[in-house]
């Protein structure tokens, strides 16, 4: 039957004209369903399990509809009846499964995974209320559940069920699976566990809960706030629920292929997405002793099984669980993992290698890199970093193991679905063999001198503009000029990725203008962030940037010229609006911090010119693109480590001793500041920023409004600007995740 006739026949009989849009989106999404459960699972011998905290899938309908080949019919259809696809995806709730990159990475793979006809699935857990809501309140942010689960949704409740036993209970599981369809081929699934009675009620003024009733509050929410040891306990049992119900289901699916326990490293692969699910290791250890395998046996098997990406080299993210801490919650696995570290410590004899340091710290990435059989990183520098700096003494005894895997994102949403327009233009250029094989988008640098595809490419990011600013007055009632510059800044709040260092060039512009230097066009300043509930600086620097949005909004001298706008509630929805309508992408972490980045990868893709540090994947799109392409600023990661290792970096070099850094810090605490923001908030940002400035952002403040305004002066060359932009999305095809799955298959996973 025609799709047309059949989502007529699902509206009872009503045209879609009609039809509500709540109406015509339930059609769509039964018909949708009804399609996927038609599509062929993806079967292999050896199989992929992908076991992440995260997964960032953002909304799934158009997404189902691209991959299913059903997107240009159903945007047809809907057309011819005066309706908008946009308008019915507005109805679906974004699944609040992440936090950031590494959320949004396990999301893009697991897409890629299937368009190759690989088999494998994700695993993870169902968070009711995922990591939460953000809104703005008295210029902070302030936060809510953020509930997303509906009875009509794409989630499956399956009969599959497990018990994950803890010292004072046991929980039983309830598995749940999301369909993942590849692009033009088979699908794969996303497992999210469950616990069988979560009560949702429990939560409580903005997202506070009970931490200590496990049974009921397991799966309210990612990353629980970890300031206190009952937030840090729940943390450990969410991420044994989580690799518990994993490995039970490995197990499960290999015998039910038939396969003896021992044969597991034959068929099947367990990538550990950063240190959140390392303790599968013990946990599988400990299932196979319990069938009768021996622990040496045991633990070569799973040695030969799991692989593991490290995400970054922050400190605070190699999880480092205190024994206490693992006796109170699995004492089942302690032994396993007291023996995993003598023997590490029998052999080689070096406390940097143990997994249990002298201060009874259970390192998880070190019983991942002993115990794993590949490491990788996530990008060429910050994989070179791991292995001459961060992990080098891990290096040193198992070279064979590291390896560099740049990520990549699925072209599916960051360009067929975020920008149609652009999509159809590549098309219409060098057909469409580019949506399967990325490279083949190289053949637009044969346009770079065309002026009419290059005023078309301005065309279309003029048009994505203006729909940005029409979408921004819909959903946050704020007025921003399409003719202006788009300066964007999107990601989480963290100090290494210095959103303060931005909000230091606003200040500094905001005083420009008010000194009479008007810029040649307005210049927009949009931020999207969350804040770790418990993270305080981070909180303080949306403070700061929430009233300087103010303020300049108010000063009839400045706002026609520089407006800045922090969308409240950054997401997945909110990115593929923002990224397409960019100009200039803010990627200007401290060099060596930023592992990768990703949104990096989608901006240049739909267009975008790089603002950054040598740092992460920004390394990588400056070599594809060229230094013509790019606008690159501040000190390298060599220098940057080597101040670190020599604590060489000081802020006071730099304020009050450059009195042109010191204005514009001063200006933090300025009484017009004071009166419009929080004192406390401003002067405790200001004390960070003057006596410690951990991410040293005045090290390289003066390069990066240098680097700024130099981009921003080129911008006004428009022929010039629409050349970089096609060079970069000509050079994109290197970031498909396409080509990072098939790296991650020939090099670690060997799936057929
Ligand atoms: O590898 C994916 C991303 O992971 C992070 O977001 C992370 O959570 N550690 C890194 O910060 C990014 O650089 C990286 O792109």
């Amino acid at each position: 039957m025609a799709l047309k006739e059949e989502l007529t026949q699902k509206l009872g009989g009503k045209t879609l004209q009609e039809a509500e849009n709540t109406e015509i989106y339930q059609a769509l999404l039964q018909l949708t369903k009804e399609r996927l459960q038609a599509v062929p699972a993806i079967t292999g011998d050896r199989k992929l399990y992908y076991v992440s905290a995260e997964f960032l899938i953002g909304k799934l309908l158009s997404n189902n509809l691209i991959n299913l080949g059903m997107y240009d019919e159903v945007r047809a259809v809907l057309a011819e009846a005066g309706k908008k696809l946009s308008d019915l995806e507005e109805l679906e709730p974004e699944p609040s499964l992440g936090n950031g990159g590494l959320g949004r990475l396990a999301a893009c793979y697991l897409d890629s995974v299937a368009t190759l006809g690989l088999s494998g699935d994700g695993v993870g857990l169902n968070y009711h209320f995922g990591l939460f809501e953000q809104y703005f309140k008295d210029h902070k942010q302030a936060e809510r559940p953020n509930p997303w689960i509906k009875p009509e949704g794409w989630l499956q409740k399956t009969g599959v069920s497990f018990e994950v036993p803890f010292r004072d209970f046991t929980l039983r599981s309830v598995m749940y699976d999301i369909d993942v369809a590849g692009y033009d081929n088979g699908k794969n699934k996303l497992h999210l566990f469950d616990i069988e009675a979560p009560d949702e009620a429990m939560v409580k003024d903005g997202i506070d809960f009970d931490k200590t009733d496990i049974p009921h509050n397991l799966t309210l929410f990612l990353y629980p706030d970890d300031s206190d040891r009952a937030g840090r306990l729940l943390r450990v049992y969410q991420q044994y629920f989580m690799v518990s119900n994993a490995a039970q289901l490995i197990l499960k699916e290999l015998a039910g292929k038939g396969y003896a326990m021992r044969d597991l490293a034959k068929h099947a692969v367990i990538q550990i997405n950063d240190t959140h699910p390392s303790m599968i290791i013990p946990e599988l250890i400990r299932l196979m002793m319990k069938d009768g395998i021996s622990m040496e046996e045991a633990i070569s098997i799973v040695t030969q099984t799991c692989a593991y990406t490290n995400h970054t080299i922050l400190a605070e993210a190699l999880e480092k669980w205190p024994v206490d801490y693992l006796e109170e919650a699995v004492p089942q696995l302690m032994p396993i993992i007291r023996e995993l570290d003598r023997r590490v410590r029998e052999k080689y004899g070096d406390p940097k290698l143990s997994i249990i340091d002298d201060g009874n710290l259970v390192h998880m990435a070190h019983m991942d890199i002993h115990y794993g059989f590949s490491v990788n990183g996530v990008a060429a520098l910050h994989t070179e970093i791991l292995k001459s700096s961060e992990l080098k003494v891990f290096h040193d005894i198992y070279p064979e193991k590291f390896n560099n895997k740049t990520n990549g994102i699925t072209f599916r949403r960051w360009l067929m679905h975020c920008n149609p327009a652009l999509s159809a233009l590549i098309t219409e250029l060098i057909g469409s063999g580019w949506k399967k094989d990325a490279g083949e988008l190289e053949k637009l640098l044969a346009f770079r001198d065309d002026e009419t595809v290059l005023n078309r490419l301005l065309e279309i990011k003029q048009n994505n503009k203006h729909a940005l600013k029409e979408y921004l007055e819909a959903s946050e009632q704020i007025s921003i000029d399409e003719t202006s510059i788009y300066d964007i800044q999107i990601k989480r709040l963290h100090e290494y990725k210095r959103q303060q260092m931005n909000a230091l060039y606003i200040i500094w512009k905001y005083r420009q203008i008010k000194a009479g230097n008007k810029p040649k066009r307005p210049l927009t300043l949009l931020f999207g962030a969350k804040a770790a509930p418990a993270y305080i600086i981070a909180k303080d620097i949306i403070h700061l940037i929430l009233c300087l949005q103010d303020m300049i909004a108010k000063d009839p001298e400045v706002s026609p010229w520089l407006r800045i706008v922090m969308v409240e509630n950054y997401n997945v929805t909110k990115a593929e609006k923002l990224i397409p309508a960019c100009d200039i992408s803010e990627q200007i972490s401290l060099a060596s911090k930023e592992a990768s980045g990703t949104g990096n990868m989608k901006f240049m893709l739909n267009g975008a010119v790089t603002l950054g540090t040598m740092d992460g994947a920004n390394v990588e799109i400056h070599d594809l693109v060229g230094e013509e392409n790019i606008y690159i600023f501040g000190k390298s990661s060599e220098e940057v480590i080597a101040l670190y290792e020599k604590q060489a970096y000081h802020p006071g070099d730099f304020y009050p001793a450059d009195p042109e850094i010191a204005g514009l810090v001063d200006f933090i605490i300025s009484p017009e500041m004071m009166r419009l923001g929080d004192p406390e908030n401003l002067a405790r940002l200001y004390k960070d920023m003057t006596h410690k400035d951990w991410f040293m952002a005045l090290l390289d403040l003066k390069s990066y409004i240098a680097e700024k305004e130099k981009a921003l002066g080129e911008y006004e060359d428009r022929t010039a600007w629409a050349r970089k932009m096609l060079v970069n999305i000509a050079k994109a095809g290197f970031f498909s995740s396409d080509r990072a799955i098939d790296q991650y298959n020939k090099d670690i996973w060997h799936l057929k």
